[in-house]
């Protein structure tokens, strides 16, 4: 075992002694382990480092995820629910009482539950599973609904701002990292084409037509948590969660969950939207906010797939002509690889709109 990550284990308030600490999930941005503890009567945690490169004010991140935790904790409790500490994500604090250590180094840490017999997936299995995705993550929409004052702090700022996106494109044009952009041309044609109806969402916020919410903000389908009986225990990853409009969480969620191949798909012809997912999501989803969202937020939902899945590509292209400088990355093609990818996606889920539509509309 690692003797710098067991040092750094100790600085929380843990129950047990630690038997090991192991590489654990597969985010693109912190490093994850998993912690477990001799005894069957201790629980085992989940150890990450956040990237402050990324994450540049972790004691804000953490206020915001301690804030959330503790309101649907509360929710849960209130409602008599059992099992609370499976139902949402517990964060253990430090010897002095913060939420985070931070190292020697630099580096911040934090640790919290890890939820045992629990599982993730990577691709929406059925239909079933797409309605209980969408009822999870409405439900967390629904359950901040009623967060009281101060607003979130806005941990990533312009996380999800269209503009911010190509701004740092055009940067990434003139950066040309090994001259890139010659590999890349009908990537970056794509994305020029696509400004002006990339915009909806930011020009319907600014009108006033949609609000700020408080959104996760990266809503893949891996973030959810079931049950050995295959039931929902929880939404995962908070480090996102701050103020946002409701389609970013719906559009990603869609992205990863309703597309028929993974993320960094090879095969272009893989890539599609699968409809009966789509509208399972939907369903789930807006059986829990439907109560909250308006019609302008609802008639805006098909289009905030196609959203998502563009900005996301947007950043993967930016950081292939950037030299590989944010996500982790397998291999040197793997950035390009992802933004075609989610380009194809964006291109598939452009010709399935109309029906997309239709679906939204219908279950309204
Ligand atoms: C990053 O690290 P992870 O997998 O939780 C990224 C998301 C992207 C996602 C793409 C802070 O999330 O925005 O959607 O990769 N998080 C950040 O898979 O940039
Ligand atoms: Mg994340």
């Amino acid at each position: 075992m690692d003797n710098k990550l067991q040092h750094i284990v100790t600085q929380f308030r843990i129950r047990g002694e630690v038997s090991d600490i192991v590489a654990f999930g597969n985010g693109h941005i912190n490093d994850t382990y998993l912690v477990t503890t001799t005894s069957k009567d201790t629980p085992d945690y989940v150890l990450q480092r956040k990237n402050h490169l990324i994450f540049k004010d972790v004691p804000g991140m953490m206020e915001n995820i301690v804030r959330v935790g503790q309101h649907i904790r509360e929710k849960l409790v209130n409602a008599n629910v059992t099992d609370v500490d499976r139902r949402v994500i517990t964060h253990i604090p430090t010897n002095s009482d913060a939420y985070f250590f931070q190292d020697d180094s630099g580096n911040y840490w934090t640790l919290c539950l890890n939820i045992t017999n629990s599982r993730s997936v990577e691709m929406i299995e059925n239909p079933h599973q797409a309605w209980l995705t969408g009822k999870a993550f409405g439900q967390f929409q629904n359950q901040l609904a009623d967060l009281p004052a101060p607003q979130l702090n806005e941990t990533i700022v312009d996380f999800h701002n269209i503009e911010f996106r190509y701004r740092n494109f055009r940067k990434a044009l003139e950066i040309n990292y090994n001259n890139r952009a010659a590999l890349v041309q009908s990537e970056i044609e794509f994305a020029l084409a696509h400004e002006k109806e990339m915009h909806t969402l930011i020009q319907a916020q600014r009108s006033g037509l949609i609000p700020i919410r408080i959104t996760h903000n990266d809503t893949k389908i891996n973030n959810v948590l079931f049950d050995e009986n295959n039931e929902v225990l929880c939404v995962i990853d908070l480090d996102t969660v701050m103020p946002g409009l409701v389609h970013f969480d719906f559009g990603d969620a869609i992205r990863t969950g309703a597309s028929t191949a993974a993320e960094d798909e090879t095969d272009l012809d893989k890539m599609s939207i699968d409809l009966k997912v789509f509208e399972a999501f939907t369903k789930g989803f807006l059986e829990e906010t439907k109560s909250v969202l308006t019609s302008s937020e609802t008639g805006l939902l098909p289009h905030s797939a196609k959203f998502m899945t563009f900005i996301m590509g947007l950043r993967f292209l930016t950081d292939y002509l950037e030299g590989d400088v944010y996500y982790k990355i397998k291999h040197p093609e793997h950035n390009l690889q992802r933004a075609r990818a989610q380009f194809r996606l964006v291109a598939e889920i452009g010709k399935n709109e109309d029906m997309m539509k239709e679906i939204v509309a219908g279950l309204v």
